[in-house]
């Protein structure tokens, strides 16, 4: 029987509460702690008392029931208890991270504001990036569009620019938003698939909502399933007004580019990272900021007038429309540089409140439905996330310049105003705000003709012409990865008319894309195609929509695993990080075992990933150097055998060594100029800086 001593209780992890004498002279000295080194703080409660003891509850007796008096433990679990605020209805997946918008070029001549003029000027900001359908706890590569949020905190208030990776959106108007997320979510009943499309209720929407094939067609391609979060680029998507000191408006349309270029990978690869590493792209843009390899994209607008937008042969109000980059070029005006990671994942990426409507003067919106909408939806969501009104107080969420109203009150008002006067106009106080001629205005945008009404307007009609565009400007790669994934999605729908009434829409896509998925879902004939309010046309292919034509010739920014064992040549392993690490990318060992390899030169190298749990997909490229025994040993390794293989069928480039062929071979790892020696430094970087499309026909059977 335990004792009922409490002095007795040695295997507690801390001393018992009855020491309360030693408790007392704990304090910061407790050995326990003396590891983090530095003078602690008291820990107190939330009132400020000192707490003498953080490891037992008030107890009646050493064994007896613990006291409601024990206002230590009620408070601390309260607040535990309450941790949690509600997860974003979508999106609810993101990382973050502080950085800078540079202006580089103004735009005086179309706007007055101050962040887009004021060359040289940076502006603090804040940006999110997320997955759109999974919960908060969710994997982060599944196929899926991702969010692309950006807080500018201006000298003229906050403009948040709230866009997703992809130009154009599943939907024209906002009062089908709820359908669509409701659609793409787990299923209401079962309550699976988490962080899917590849069910039968977001299919079956689609083959309902014929005004969703373009974004379909963007969904579908490798642009959903990105290598990292620093290699995508961003689109605010709809069309924007920028307004002069006259109030003259110009449309504009919002890029960003990443400096590294596009980058995805292919869809076996993304299944298998989602078992390697949940967290890849959080890691990955956590360790690229920490090790100063700040993630960086270029800001580029489209600028065009009401007339010219008039001749556009389609309406760029209609947000599922994009404008080619070949008939509006993009002008680059910026650059975004993100290097701070966030000091708290809750206060500031959990708690950071987008809002579209958030704009500064000079910015103005359009009349894009989808658009008008979203300036409803975002602070609603708001109040009830963050639980009140005053939101905007909470640190990230706080403009950087000085803001003072009237508003007063409310849940959580951590502002104490000072004075009688909450109202306006009034006389009796000097110093409340007023308004200023230099505030934010309105377009005088002249109405419509037409009438009143639930009206989804004529010129929105066309769903099929630039869903065919981006199709047609894909490179052949691209687009059997397009029709591969359509097969897969489909087939993961188990209800047949609604895989038949996709091939149909795809059938006024491009006859040969309906057709490979048809083939590729085993369809005995072609299901018939709905009829199309509009007939699609054809546009000229914009190559720009391509990711392989836009990848950069460059490795700077990605990694190169290096798998070493017992015996592996220290020579070929040095000259082969120095190739690496020249040319911008990083280094990471891999060996069987996590304390490293002993070389032939006698000397360990410590490794930066045990094999078992470091594939390869977690690398752009990598390199196998093994003794000949290595080598052997490995090839009777299925997590080594994997390694190589998937390398190959990721189609990576792969340096490898004499000794590292039986591998190569128990892997299945064929010849071609990916597959390079390992002492051809030169060969494996340039290789390394692309992916081997050619590769891909010998590995998997594409739709
Ligand atoms: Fe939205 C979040 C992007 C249409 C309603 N949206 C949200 C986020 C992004 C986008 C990036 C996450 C922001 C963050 O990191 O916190 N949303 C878009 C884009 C759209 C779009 C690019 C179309 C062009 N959204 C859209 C519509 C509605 C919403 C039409 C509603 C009418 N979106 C929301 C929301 C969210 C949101 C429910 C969830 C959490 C939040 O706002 O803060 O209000």
């Amino acid at each position: 029987m335990a004792s009922r001593k409490p002095a007795a209780n040695k295997t507690a992890a801390r001393p018992t509460a009855s020491k309360s004498a030693a408790a007392d002279k704990r304090g910061s000295g407790d050995e326990l702690h003396q590891s983090a080194g530095g003078a602690h703080p008291p820990l107190t409660t939330n009132q400020g008392i000192p707490v003498s003891d953080n490891q037992n509850s008030l107890r009646a007796t050493p064994r007896g029931p613990t006291l409601l008096e024990d206002f230590v433990l009620r408070e601390k679990i309260t607040h535990f208890d309450h941790e949690r605020i509600p997860e974003r209805i979508v999106h609810a997946r993101g990382s973050a991270a502080h950085g800078y918008f540079e202006l580089t070029r103004s735009l005086q001549k179309y706007t007055t504001a101050k962040l887009l003029t004021e060359v040289g000027k940076r502006t603090p900001v804040f940006t999110r990036f997320s997955t759109v359908a999974g919960g908060a706890g969710s994997v982060d590569t599944p196929r899926d569009v991702r969010g692309f949020a950006v807080k500018f905190y201006t000298s003229e208030g906050n403009w948040d620019l709230v866009g997703n990776n992809i130009p154009v959106f599943f939907i024209q108007d906002a009062i089908k938003f709820p359908d669509v997320v409701h659609s793409v979510k787990m299923e209401p009943d079962r309550a699976f698939p988490q962080a899917g499309s590849a069910h039968d209720t977001f299919w079956d929407f689609i083959s309902l909502t014929p005004e969703a094939m373009h974004m379909i067609m963007w969904a579908m391609s490798d642009r959903t399933i990105p290598r990292s979060l620093r290699t995508i680029e961003g689109f605010g998507v709809h069309s924007f007004r920028l307004l002069d000191a006259k109030g003259n408006s110009t449309f504009v349309k919002f890029h960003w580019r990443p400096k590294l270029g596009i980058q995805s990978t292919v869809w076996d690869e993304a299944v298998k990272l989602q078992a390697a590493d949940n967290d890849f792209h959080r890691r990955d843009l956590f360790e690229a900021i920490e090790s100063g390899g700040f993630p960086e994209w270029e800001f580029a607008v489209q600028l065009f007038t009401e007339k010219e937008a008039d001749k556009f042969p389609f309406d760029h109000l209609d947000p599922t429309k994009l404008i080619p980059e070949e008939l509006v070029p993009l002008t680059v005006i910026g650059r975004m540089v993100l290097d701070r990671w966030p000091d708290n994942f809750f206060a500031e990426t959990e708690q950071v409140a987008f809002c579209p409507a958030n704009i500064v003067p000079g910015i103005d919106f359009s009349n894009d439905p989808l658009l008008q909408g979203r300036l409803f939806s975002y602070l609603d969501t708001q109040l009830s996330r963050l639980g009140g009104p005053n939101f905007h107080q909470i640190p990230i969420n706080a403009p950087k310049c000085p803001f003072a109203n009237l508003q007063r009150d409310g849940h959580m008002q951590m502002q104490v105003p000072k004075g009688r006067v909450n109202y306006e106009p009034s006389s009796l106080q000097a110093d409340t705000p007023r308004e200023t001629p230099a505030g934010f205005r309105s377009h005088a945008t002249p109405p419509d003709d037409g009438a009143k009404g639930r009206i989804r307007a004529e010129s929105f009609a066309d769903h099929y012409t630039q869903a065919r565009l981006f199709f047609r400007s894909q490179t052949r790669p691209e687009q059997a990865h397009m029709a591969s994934s359509l097969v897969f999605e489909l087939s993961k729908v188990g209800t047949p008319h609604v895989r038949e009434a996709i091939v149909g829409h795809l059938r006024h896509v491009d006859a040969g894309l309906a057709q490979r998925v048809a083939d590729g879902l085993g369809l005995d004939a072609l299901p018939p195609a709905p009829p199309a309010a509009v007939a699609p046309k054809d546009m000229k292919p914009s190559p720009a929509l391509q990711i392989i034509g836009k990848m950069k010739d460059t490795l700077q920014g990605r990694c190169v695993g290096i798998l070493v064992d017992d015996g592996s040549d220290a020579t070929t392993i040095k000259a082969l990080r120095k190739a690496v690490e020249s040319a911008g990318a990083t280094v990471k060992i891999v060996a069987p075992k996590l304390g490293g390899a002993k070389l032939g030169d006698g000397r360990k190298l410590p490794a930066d990933g045990q094999l078992a749990g470091t594939p390869s997909v977690v690398f752009d490229a990598v390199a196998i150097v093994l003794s000949d025994a290595g080598g052997k040993a490995l090839a009777k390794e299925a997590a080594a055998v994997d390694f190589v293989r998937d390398a190959y069928g990721h189609l990576k480039a792969i340096a490898a060594d004499a000794g590292a062929q039986a591998l190569l071979k128990a892997g299945n790892v064929g010849k071609d100029k990916g597959v390079v020696d390992a002492s051809d430094t030169k060969a494996f970087i340039a290789a390394a800086k692309t992916r081997q499309w050619d590769r891909e026909p010998k590995v998997r059977t594409l739709a």
